[in-house]
């Protein structure tokens, strides 16, 4: 060797010995700071160093969690209350917590986050702080605790339990006519404050404390009334029912008119203390919202966030976009931080109950089940009790199926007993540790390996259609950026297809992954391409979907009114049209159903051998728009070719109206409509825009009919549809029946405030129909 190649060489092992000692010198944490100057390199290593906090170990591991909306909005069939309504309401004679608790736990649910205050502001356990609660009503005679009732069942069942409190609370507000003297927004000064405070000197002396419950100290804080009355709830539900797993805090306020500053770092602050196993979801530090409420999780997904700020001091905002976490995101300055995805969807088209919601299919709700726990994020599916209090049979047969179908799947991981090989180990992290059961025991490749493929061999051919992936997330953060998987095919490795709505790219505490359709191989390797370290593997599996014959497909209403089912397989197609399940023996499907006046259709294929398989479910709500004629507009686009007012009555959800974005940016605008024929007709429809845009989407708006298209009937003179920014999903209002030929849309509010307005499509439903004018 001569000297030139020993410099080289000696150099060599300098820098590596450096680029370990680097490496050693970014330890693990729960918080990197990425510093100015930091290389691309060192930027990986410190988001690939970031670690779970213990809350958040336990939590991740829950997977599968629950969510419940029940309250006075159940029995005013609305999304948002008002803050205004009457305690006497709320009266749910055969509430059952323990039907909603076994509901949960035979989904195999680990969680249950009860909604105990919405943003109406009714309590559903007995506060101190206001008589706004179940002790103002009829039920259990004024002596009821939901709250009590929820946890007691849920803790029989050993499923933890979460409280969701709504910031917003319109019955608190300074301007809520019907009940004075509220604390929101009610200008008082911040004053130290004991909490628990005395509920007789709430106001005239806060520093005066109650007697804390056995186990629990009081705490001082300096904050305005809404914050104290805020910190006494949360105390009372803290500290009266048991251990609490997560606090859920809303960040929609139905009225930001009346300005109150959260003390959040009071609130985060008397939770770690009163529960610090608890995490805090959504508008918190531990718990990201995942951005939509329809139960979908990225496909790229990565935990490790970066924050623009300490997290003591950042506001948590609501993060939908795309890309959050990716190497692009992660800049100088950033504070990076574990922060893992919650899927929160509902059951029905809404999360409260209304006789008009409908259910979600089973094969939804799996969809759901793939799409979160599947993509790195917990599940949060919501049940939605009805007005007797009880989560109603519709509901409970689509989630039975859900798990059956799941429970089924995941039953039996078919990779049991194969000999895990890699290219590449840390002596400590062999192979085998990848199928232990442990989550907490792991494959890891060697030092500085960034690719590295892990071998399963099986003693026989296994044929599979899921594969189950698991980073060591709690003790090395996430860090797989791309794989893929592919199957021994006797002489060639073959990458396996996924479906499309797939990529292979993050990982994190869980990721499945569906194949197009069932690989029959002895032999499955899970090639890693991409990672920020060396890509760690705590489990693996390959499992086989349990329903194999996939819900039909049902299309969209056409022109005529009618609605046609297919499915690839070719076998016979059976279906109902009255709201109930297919059956064997149902009406066999032939040709297109008629449904003019609106109506749900539900199908499943029928094997020769007599067995179901999923069942597919489609609404479709409103009279199809046949004959229809714009009688008069206010504003229309017409230079574009998507902005027409007759696209709002073209039965096509994907054309809009929309009215002149340069000329006419203020409301109101309207849209009258001439149906041709009298109908007698007892509600609308609104379907926002569904291109991802929020522009122009309507909160608030008058609805009028008329029979001869000059006298004009106000229906509904100022109605609301709550929470249509987080879930811009199909409206359905009713009202008293009328008879009209001639109806019109009036957009009063839009929820980016900027005078736009636009409609996917507006219709009416028929008295006696879909909407029966209750
Ligand atoms: C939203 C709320 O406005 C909805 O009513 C619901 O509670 C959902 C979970 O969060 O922001």
């Amino acid at each position: 060797m001569n000297r030139n190649k020993l410099t080289t060489l000696a150099l060599g092992c300098l820098l590596a010995t450096n680029r370990l000692a680097a490496q050693d010198q970014i330890p693990y944490s729960t918080m990197q700071v990425i510093a100015n100057g930091d290389s691309d390199a060192v930027i990986a290593e410190k988001a690939a160093k970031v670690l779970p906090r213990a809350n958040q170990t336990d939590w991740m591991r829950l997977e599968r969690t629950f969510f419940l909306h029940f309250g006075v909005n159940t029995f005013n069939g609305v999304e948002w209350g008002s803050g205004r309504e009457d305690p006497s309401i709320f009266n749910p004679y055969l509430l059952d917590a323990n039907q909603w608790m076994s509901a949960i736990q035979n989904a195999g649910g680990k969680m249950i986050v009860l909604v105990c205050k919405h943003h109406d502001g009714f309590c559903y356990w007995p506060t101190r702080y206001t008589p706004h609660s179940v002790a103002a009503s009829p039920w259990r005679d004024g002596k009821g605790d939901e709250v009590r009732e929820v946890a007691n069942a849920a803790r029989a069942r050993g499923i933890k339990l979460g409280v969701y409190l709504s910031p917003a609370d319109l019955f608190q507000l300074r301007t809520n006519r019907k009940y004075p003297g509220g604390y929101y927004g009610d200008g008082s000064s911040n004053v130290l404050s004991v909490i628990p405070t005395d509920p007789a000197s709430f106001k005239s002396d806060p520093s005066k404390g109650r007697t804390p419950p056995a186990g629990f100290t009081n705490y001082t804080y300096v904050v305005d009334d809404y914050n104290r009355y805020f910190l006494n709830q949360l105390y009372e539900l803290l500290t009266e029912y048991g251990p609490i797993a997560e606090v859920w805090f809303d960040g929609a306020n139905p009225d930001r008119s009346v300005p109150e500053t959260y003390d959040r770092r009071a609130w985060y602050d008397l939770i770690r203390r009163l529960q610090p196993d608890a995490v805090i979801a959504c508008k918190g530090p531990d718990v990201r919202w995942v951005g939509n409420e329809n139960g979908v999780g990225r496909t790229t997904e990565w935990s490790v966030m970066p924050l623009s700020s300490p997290p003591d001091t950042f506001t948590w905002p609501d993060q939908g976009q795309r890309d959050l976490g990716s190497r692009a995101k992660l800049k100088p300055g950033s504070y990076l931080w574990w922060y893992p995805a919650e899927v929160n969807t509902t059951i029905l088209n809404g999360w409260f109950w209304a006789a008009n919601k409908r259910p979600k299919s089973a094969a939804q709700l799996i969809d759901v089940f793939y799409q979160s726990v599947g993509r790195n994020g917990n599940m949060l599916l919501n049940l939605s009790p009805d007005n007797r209090g009880l989560v109603p049979d519709n509901q409970l047969a689509v989630l039975s199926r859900m798990a059956q179908v799941v429970n089924d799947t995941f039953a039996v991981n078919l990779a049991a007993g194969a000999k895990l090989t890699a290219d590449s180990s840390n002596p400590a992290n062999e192979p085998s540790l990848a199928m232990d059961g442990n989550l907490d025991t792991w494959w890891e490749a060697a030092p500085r390996k960034t690719n590295a493929t892990l071998t399963l061999t099986l003693p026989a051919d296994v044929t599979f259609d899921v594969v189950s992936l698991q980073e060591a997330v709690d003790h090395r953060s996430q860090r797989i950026e791309s794989f893929a998987i592919d199957a021994w095919n006797g002489t060639d490795w073959v990458a396996t297809e996924h479906i499309a709505s797939d990529e292979l790219t993050t990982v994190g505490h869980h990721r499945l992954i569906r194949l197009r359709s069932p690989a029959t191989t002895s032999q499955v390797r899970i090639r890693i391409t991409g990672s920020r370290l060396e890509p760690t593997l705590a489990e693996v599996g390959l499992f086989k979907q349990a329903v194999s014959v996939p819900a039909p497909v049902i299309s969209e209403r056409d022109a005529s009114g009618s609605v046609t089912i297919s499915n690839p397989d070719g076998y016979t197609i059976v279906y109902t049209t009255d709201g109930t399940t297919p059956a064997t023996n149902s009406a066999v499907y032939i040709s297109p159903i008629a449904l003019p006046l609106g109506g749900t259709v539900q199908a499943a294929s029928l094997t020769p051998r007599g067995r179901l398989g999923m069942t597919a479910a489609k609404s479709f709500a409103g009279l199809t728009p046949i004959g229809w004629k714009v009688a008069s507009v206010d504003s229309q686009e017409t230079g574009l070719t998507n902005g027409a007012a007759a696209n709002a009555i073209d039965g096509n959800p994907s054309t809009i109206w929309q009215a002149r974005s340069n000329a006419d940016l203020s409301l109101p605008h309207y849209l009258a409509v001439d149906m041709g024929t009298p109908h007698r007709i007892a509600g609308l429809t609104y379907l926002p825009r569904q291109d991802g845009s929020l522009n122009g989407v309507v909160e608030n708006y008058r609805f009028e009919t008329s029979l001869d298209g000059s006298n004009w009937t106000t229906n509904i003179d100022s109605g609301r549809f709550g929470n249509i920014r987080n879930n811009p999903s199909l409206q359905e209002v009713t009202f008293a029946p009328v008879n009209a030929r001639f109806f019109r849309f009036t957009a009063l509010q839009e929820i980016n405030r900027n005078g736009s307005t636009s409609a996917a499509e507006i219709s009416v439903l028929p008295a006696g129909g879909n909407g029966d004018g209750r």
